[in-house]
């Protein structure tokens, strides 16, 4: 039987094996669980600090105290100032002390202290503000305790509506999680799904809420919940949900007093309304405007803030990259200033490679937040090796040009730009219970990378990759010189993080393609994927258009027009496919096959040329990373190992499966040094169905892997949080 994917076992078995006896006397292990959090000796410090010690203040004492890795027997200074050059979380820093404004500034500065002095970058004066105000987590985490789009076992806050009790364990993983997320800077977490079921607001899922919010509490973590607009019917047993309705207002002003009543700092509610299926406030002839505001007056009194989705589109659209724009743009100006407006990144929807949300900069009254995927639905999910802040840095740097060039999307929603009152920035996560958090180590670098930038939208990918590894990996090398560690095993793996958007974009969706992929599980190919009786727009083929004059999506002024969405001089760039950046030219333009490229290639070679370098440069990272064996520990080494192993297989599966199938339609051959496919067309349209509609692990991996908590026949996942 056609099978990719075979003979794996012996061999990650002789790996594993070699891996344990090269290294497992010079390399600590770890489970993953510490994330980047992992310094293990301390010098002794002295802190001062004043007499009342609060639980955030006293967290900082011990941070302080248990990672102080500058001279021994120093002295440090906390100290709550009245500075004006600090923002409510920002601290001062220097050798000597730390000062900020609030308890949590303080312990922001306690984090970066250490974070400074393990990655061995000086500690000067520094002044530290975040470039947003609310730095929040968003999980699709569902009551029942699964996790929509979820690669790393069930949720961490929830296990069905009979399992209620907050236990110890639930209660120091809390804290674990809040702890490692205040050391980069998050302040916010929607504990349950955007797909929100209405139970989330009962009475007994309320208590548990408000126990999570003890925990995270001292951690300056604030919780938000997504609510289901039709609450007062589903929940309240109400005969409507309509926002302008003086009895459903009174059922959510009764539902909000009850929530502040257990949680006194609760943040608000995220709102997904009239988005794939989900009620809001157009049900009863309303806009998203009635809908927001309503909640958000309600809000108000308590200081609660409504984050609202801009994720809209409706089926059989001319272009659902449209949508979004044209539902909230003539909306500016109406939002109450408690309202934000959540926009993914891209006009779709989390792609290895999209352009700007046109909605960024162009909503001037409205302040709008960025909402970015850490959790890699797109991008290989939790098989495969993709560093995410090469993407967020792409989309936060573009220039939108609606104040002048220099408006950057980053510019446009962290408040430097217009001057809201409020500036968020939200990452939809990609943890859950598996010992490891992420369900591999590698994507611990996109949580952390999350937080980093929405911290200092201006730190660039290499930044953040570095004190990553450093974090994560140096500790347990301590007998590796500074030299020979930086050499073999930073510089080779900062490699291998950097590149690894840019490969999986070109072994998936080269040229600005996207959505190719097969069915609702978004992790294998499928451009040829169009069932009968499925929504035109959730099947490739409305994405790619391939037919035999060409490829690409003709979104310019003779197409769906939405180039007139972006400002001047975007929208003539782009309309234009002699400059519209190459990377983009699929998304914007329809072009035959032989359409030359900059470099002279055509079209067609240029893709198959794209495709066959994002497996080729996955070979090399596999090659890379053999090479840093005795740097790691043999459990992390294997696991990436197998990892690359099966990003290789993907890509190849990618690569033959897009190449093959567009070829269908080209009719041309391919450039002489791009490889030849290995699969067969037809084996690899009924494997994908076979295989990936199934369940994602391969047997042969999931035995093999470790840390895994999921049954490899169900892909049920069991908890594993049992320190
Ligand atoms: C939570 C995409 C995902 C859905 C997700 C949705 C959203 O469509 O596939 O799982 O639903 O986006 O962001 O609301």
């Amino acid at each position: 039987m056609f099978d990719p994917y075979n003979n794996h076992t012996c061999r990650s078995i002789v790996t594993l094996v070699l891996a344990i006896l090269f290294n497992s006397w010079s390399v600590q292990a770890t489970d993953g669980h510490d994330l980047w959090l992992t310094q293990q000796s301390s010098t002794a410090i002295n802190v001062v600090c004043q007499a009342r010690i609060s639980p955030t203040l006293a967290i900082a004492v011990k941070e302080l105290t248990n990672g102080w890795q500058g001279p021994k027997g120093a002295t440090m200074t906390l100290k709550i100032s009245n500075d004006n050059s600090l923002k409510k979380d920002g601290f001062r820093l220097n050798p000597t002390e730390v000062h900020a404004n609030t308890e949590l500034g303080i312990l922001y500065g306690v984090y970066e202290l250490l974070r400074r002095q393990q990655t061995k970058q000086p500690v000067h004066d520094i002044v530290s503000n975040p470039s947003y105000m609310y730095r929040i987590l968003n999980h699709w985490d569902n009551p029942d305790g699964t996790v929509e789009r979820g690669y790393a076992g069930h949720s961490i806050f929830w296990k069905g509506k009979d399992h209620l009790e907050v236990t110890a364990d639930d209660k120091r993983l809390w804290r674990d999680y809040a702890r490692a997320n205040a050391s980069i800077g998050i302040n916010g977490a929607v504990l349950n799904n955007v797909n929100a079921s209405p139970d989330i607001l009962s009475a007994s899922m309320l208590n548990r809420a408000a126990a999570i919010a003890k925990e995270l509490r001292p951690y300056g973590i604030q919780v938000y919940l997504s609510i289901n607009f039709s609450s007062p019917v589903l929940l309240g047993h109400l005969s409507t949900s309509d926002p302008l309705d003086k009895n459903v207002m009174a059922w959510w002003d009764t539902k909000v007093r009850e929530i502040y009543r257990l949680i006194p700092d609760f943040g608000g509610f995220l709102v997904k309304a009239n988005s794939e299926g989900s009620p809001g406030p157009q049900d009863y002839g309303r806009t998203h405007a009635d809908g927001a505001n309503m909640l958000a007056d309600i809000l108000k009194p308590y200081g609660g803030l409504v984050m609202w989705r801009a994720f809209v589109y409706r089926a059989n659209d001319n272009d659902r990259a449209k949508q979004a724009y044209t539902e909230f743009i003539p909306l500016d100006g109406q939002f109450h200033d408690n309202v934000i407006i959540q926009v993914k990144n891209g006009p779709i929807d989390f792609q290895p490679r999209e352009p700007f949300s046109p909605l960024f900069g162009a909503m001037k009254r409205t302040p709008v937040m960025p909402e970015l995927q850490i959790t890699q639905e797109y991008l290989g999910q939790r098989h495969q090796l993709v560093f995410l802040a090469p993407l967020w840095k792409e989309c936060l740097q573009s220039d939108t040009y609606q104040q002048g060039p220099g408006s950057t999307v980053a510019r446009c929603t962290d408040g430097s730009l217009y001057r809201h009152r409020y500036s968020a920035i939200a990452g939809v996560a990609n943890i859950g219970l598996d010992q490891n958090w992420c369900g591999n180590t590698f994507a611990q670098a996109n949580w952390y990378a999350f937080g980093r930038l929405a911290w200092n939208d201006s730190l660039s990918s290499r930044q953040i990759a570095d004190e990553w590894l450093r974090l994560t990996f140096r500790s347990a090398t301590a007998g590796f010189s500074e030299e020979g560690w930086t050499k073999n095993f930073l510089s080779p793996v900062r490699h291998i993080l950097l590149q690894s958007r840019e490969s999986a974009v070109s072994y998936m969706m080269p040229l600005g393609l996207h959505h190719l992929f097969a069915g609702n599980h978004h992790y294998g190919p499928g451009p040829w994927y169009a069932p009968k009786g499925v929504r035109p727009d959730w099947t490739p083929p409305y994405y790619h258009q391939a037919d035999s004059a060409g490829i690409g999506f003709d979104r310019s002024s003779k197409g769906s027009l939405a180039v007139a969405q972006y400002h001047e001089p975007l929208q003539s760039q782009f309309d234009n496919p002699d400059v519209c950046p190459e990377t983009l030219l699929l998304w914007f333009h329809h072009l035959p096959w032989t359409y030359r490229m900059k470099n002279g290639q055509t079209l067609w070679d240029e893709l198959c040329r794209l495709y066959d370098r994002g497996v080729k440069e996955i070979r090399d990272d596999q090659k890379s990373w053999d090479q840093v064996q005795s740097y790691i520990d043999a459990a992390r080494f294997t696991e990436v190992k197998n990892e690359l192993w099966r990003q290789e297989k993907d890509a190849q599966v990618w690569k033959d499966g897009c190449i093959l199938y567009f070829q269908s339609f080209s009719r041309l051959s391919l450039p002489p040094d791009v490889e030849p496919p290995v699969y067969k067309l037809e084996n690899l349209m009924k494997a994908d169905m076979l295989q990936i509609n199934n369940v994602l692990p391969f047997s042969a991996e999931e035995t093999l892997r470790k840390d895994t908590n999921e049954n490899a026949q169900t892909g049920v996942p069991i908890n594993t949080y049992q320190k």
